[in-house]
């Protein structure tokens, strides 16, 4: 089947915009397009994000932290509207070089530290408190193993089928299928895993769990990309129970709405700063539900 009759050139150079959704920053170069500090909070952590799949990990990862008594994980957590470019902001790019949420800046240490990839934020948090990955080494290797799965696999699922299938701006067979096999076969990776044991590494809910919970968990239920039906996601039934069940816990549900400006308000809060910032959301939404 051919979908184009586009002939590439010797040397390709950039003349247009693409189309689709994020055509409008997207470049071939990097580096800063202008001067810009970050804001910088009152906590030893500061994170600037947005509530994508990539950026709820880490909130979800800080909320559980704090949730489980670790309090040098207080976080200030700032917006980032990388439809807007903020990505690219001198200060940003300081902290990440490669211009993508999240970016976090560990203060506590002289001088602070920046980590930048969600993987890599995840793991550096996780050992900074002595928490969500097994201290035993098989235990230690298997939560490795599926983080860095995550980390190697989904941009097949982002980049790849996210973009011919939401955003492209004309829809192709050719790489929507080539996306969609990939993708369904991910699935099935993690169904055939989560039918042998209660969470990704084993018995122990693990940063494993909060990489892939927010991209696999969020396609089949239908919140990523809206493709649900097309993947026929209800037959990956080990999967829905395992992101059920991820869905259930208190951080998980306060990690998602941290640095989230869109959709249902009440799941909304775009910058956080303490604490107390989720309790007239979380007010909000009590009002908001029938009563039993
Ligand atoms: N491998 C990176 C991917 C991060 C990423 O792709 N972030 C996206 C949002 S989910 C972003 O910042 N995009 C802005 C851009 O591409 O300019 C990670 O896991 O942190």
């Amino acid at each position: 089947m051919i979908d184009s009759t586009y002939v590439p050139p010797k040397v390709w150079t950039w003349e247009q915009e693409s189309g689709g959704k994020f055509a409008r920053i997207n470049r071939p170069v990097a580096g800063a397009t202008h001067d810009k500090a970050l804001p910088v909070g009152r906590h030893p952590l500061q994170l600037y994000s947005l509530a994508t799949p990539n950026g709820v990990k880490v909130t979800i990862l800080l909320e559980e932290l704090l949730g489980a008594g670790h309090a040098g994980a207080e976080y200030d957590a700032h917006l980032v509207r990388i439809d807007e470019g903020e990505q690219f902001a001198s200060g940003f790019v300081e902290v990440n070089p490669n211009s993508k949420i999240p970016a976090l800046l560990d203060r506590s240490r002289d001088p602070p530290v920046r980590v930048f990839e969600s993987g890599s934020i995840l793991l550096y948090l996780a050992e900074k408190f002595g928490a969500f990955v097994p201290r035993d080494a098989a235990g230690r290797a298997e939560c490795l193993n599926w983080l860095f799965w995550q980390v190697g696999s989904t941009p097949y699922l982002g980049g790849g089928f996210g973009h011919f299938y939401r955003y492209a701006p004309d829809k192709y067979e050719y790489p929507i299928n080539r996306y969609t096999m990939e993708v369904k076969r991910q699935l099935d990776v993690l169904d055939r895993l989560l039918a042998t044991r209660r969470y990704v590494a084993g018995d122990e809910y693990t940063i494993a769990d909060m990489a892939i919970w927010p991209w696999y968990g969020g396609l089949v239920s239908n919140e990523v990309y809206q493709a649900a039906e097309f993947l026929d996601a209800q037959a990956y039934v080990h999967l829905l129970r395992w992101t059920g069940e991820v869905a259930c816990r208190p951080a998980v549900q306060r990690g998602r709405m941290v640095n989230r400006a869109w959709g249902d308000p009440a799941g909304q809060l775009r910058e956080r700063h303490g604490a107390s910032d989720f309790d007239l959301r979380t007010q909000d939404r009590l009002e908001g539900m029938p009563e039993g």
